[in-house]
C-alpha cells in the first residue's frame, strides 16, 4: 500500500437525503465512497447500486461495521455484497469461526476485508487502545486487505502501521467535524483518510472535496510524505 498518499473517501451517513447528486459532483474528485449503516438501513441495501450507477470510479465500501459469527456475519454482507468493493467489520471478534469466514466469504466474491483496528472518538481509550495488541495479532493472523486507524489519534495510527507494515491499506476516519486536520492520518502512516460531514455537510462539497484535497498536498509535503 501506501501507492497513493493522498487518498480521500467520503462518508455517506443519512438515511435523511439523496446522495445522487452529490456522488455525480464527486465523482473523480475524491478516491471513493463509503456507505454508513443508517444510510443502507435508510434506504435500503440497494441504493449501494443506485449510488454506484451515478459513478463507476473509486472504491465503495459498505461500512457495516460487522461483529457477530461469521455464519450471521456473511448474511448481512450478502445483502450488499454484489454493489460494492469492501465490507468494514470489527477486528475484537476474532478470526476463528468470525473475521476467517468473512474474508473467506469475500475474497470468494472478489471482495476486500477492512478491519477495524482502533476508533477515532475519545472511548476508544476506555477499551479498544488497551486490546489494541490483542486486535492486531488477529490482524496478522488473518491478513485483510485494510484496518481502520484513528486520524484524531495519529500516535496510534502510526504504531499500527509500524506493526502492521507497509502492505496493509490503513483507511483513517475523524477528519474534520471530529477534529483531525486533513492529511494528518496521511503523514502518521495512513492510506486514505475517511471525510463526511466537512464535505457532505458543506452547501458546495465538490469545493470543500478540492480544500481537503489541497490541505492534505500541503500537510504531506510539510511531513516529508508528499
Ligand atoms: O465525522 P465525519 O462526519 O467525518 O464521519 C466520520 C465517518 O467515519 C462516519 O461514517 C463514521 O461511521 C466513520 N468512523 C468514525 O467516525 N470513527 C471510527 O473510528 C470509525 C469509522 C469508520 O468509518 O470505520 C470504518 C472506516
Amino acid at each position: 500500500m501506501g501507492s497513493n498518499p493522498m487518498g480521500l473517501i467520503v462518508a455517506l451517513d443519512s438515511p435523511d437525503r439523496g446522495f445522487e447528486g452529490l456522488v455525480e459532483d464527486l465523482c473523480g474528485v475524491v478516491d471513493g465512497f463509503k456507505l454508513g449503516l443508517p444510510l443502507l438501513m435508510g434506504r435500503g441495501p440497494g441504493y449501494a447500486a443506485e449510488l454506484r450507477s451515478r459513478c463507476r470510479e473509486g472504491i465503495w465500501i459498505a461500512d457495516l461495521k460487522l461483529a457477530d459469527i461469521g455464519h450471521v456475519m456473511k448474511l448481512t454482507t450478502s445483502l450488499v455484497v454484489d454493489h460494492v468493493d469492501a465490507v468494514i467489520a470489527h477486528g475484537f471478534v476474532g478470526v476463528k469461526g468470525a473475521l476467517g469466514e468473512l474474508k473467506e466469504f469475500l475474497e470468494s466474491r472478489g471482495r476486500k476485508l477492512i478491519v477495524v483496528a482502533s476508533m477515532s472518538h475519545p472511548g476508544a481509550e476506555e477499551v479498544y487502545d488497551k486490546a489494541l495488541p490483542l486486535i492486531l495479532d488477529a490482524i496478522e493472523e488473518l491478513g485483510p486487505w485494510g484496518v481502520v486507524a484513528p486520524a484524531t489519534r495519529p500516535h496510534v495510527t502510526t504504531s499500527i502501521r509500524e506493526r502492521l507494515g507497509p502492505r496493509v491499506a490503513i483507511v483513517s476516519p475523524g477528519v474534520g467535524a471530529q477534529g483531525a486536520e486533513p492529511g494528518a492520518a496521511l503523514c502518521a502512516g495512513a492510506d486514505y483518510e475517511i471525510v463526511g460531514r466537512l464535505i457532505v455537510s458543506s452547501p458546495d462539497p465538490r469545493s470543500a472535496a478540492l480544500a481537503v484535497r489541497e490541505a492534505q498536498r500541503r500537510r504531506l509535503a510539510s511531513c516529508g510524505r508528499g
